[in-house]
């Protein structure tokens, strides 16, 4: 059975993790309208990892006698600018969504619930993947500069990079 405590936190992070979600969502559909067909698979394919993310914790909560919340979400903006900026905040967002799985991960530790502890180490691992799978990323847009060829070979391959293909880049 689920502590109080741990079952509200539960459910900021299920409302978190639908965000997420939300926001790759509107990352891929503003760049689909730019014609940037790669990095809106990416986007599309993030946004339905994190409702996984989400869907793992909802029915978590409810196997242990718990009642997971499904709230209201903050509207993600729109417009992102440039897709520099975009994966800029893509890698921002990741590092707010770790420091909130750790939070999660001390009020675990606070109330002596080991099984969500356990439970948790997947997002732990995953947010150390997300991580470098963002700075990645970062990385290669560095690289191109302002070269059009680049920016297309970008746009190309950056739907075939996902958490495992990063982990194992050695440049990551
Ligand atoms: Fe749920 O891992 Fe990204 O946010």
């Amino acid at each position: 059975m689920l502590s109080k405590n741990v079952e509200k936190a539960l459910n900021e992070q299920i409302r978190i993790e639908a965000e997420s979600s939300q926001v790759y969502l509107s990352m891929a559909s503003w760049a689909e309208v730019k014609g940037l067909e790669g990095i809106s698979n990416f986007m599309y394919r993030h946004s339905d990892e994190e409702r996984l993310h989400m869907l793992k914790l909802v029915k978590y909560v409810n196997e242990r006698g718990g009642h997971a919340h499904i709230s209201d979400l903050k509207a993600p903006k729109t417009d992102f600018g440039t897709f520099q900026k975009m994966f800029q905040e893509l890698y921002e967002h990741e590092i707010f969504v770790s420091n909130s799985i750790n939070e999660l991960v001390h009020v675990t530790l606070q109330e002596k619930d080991y099984a969500t502890h356990n439970f948790l180490q997947w997002y732990v691992s995953e947010q150390i993947e997300e991580e470098a799978l963002a700075r990645t990323i970062l990385d290669k847009i560095n690289l191109i500069g302002n070269d059009k060829g680049g920016l297309y070979l970008f746009d190309r391959d950056v739907q075939q990079i996902t958490v495992d293909s990063a982990a194992m880049d050695p440049g990551a």
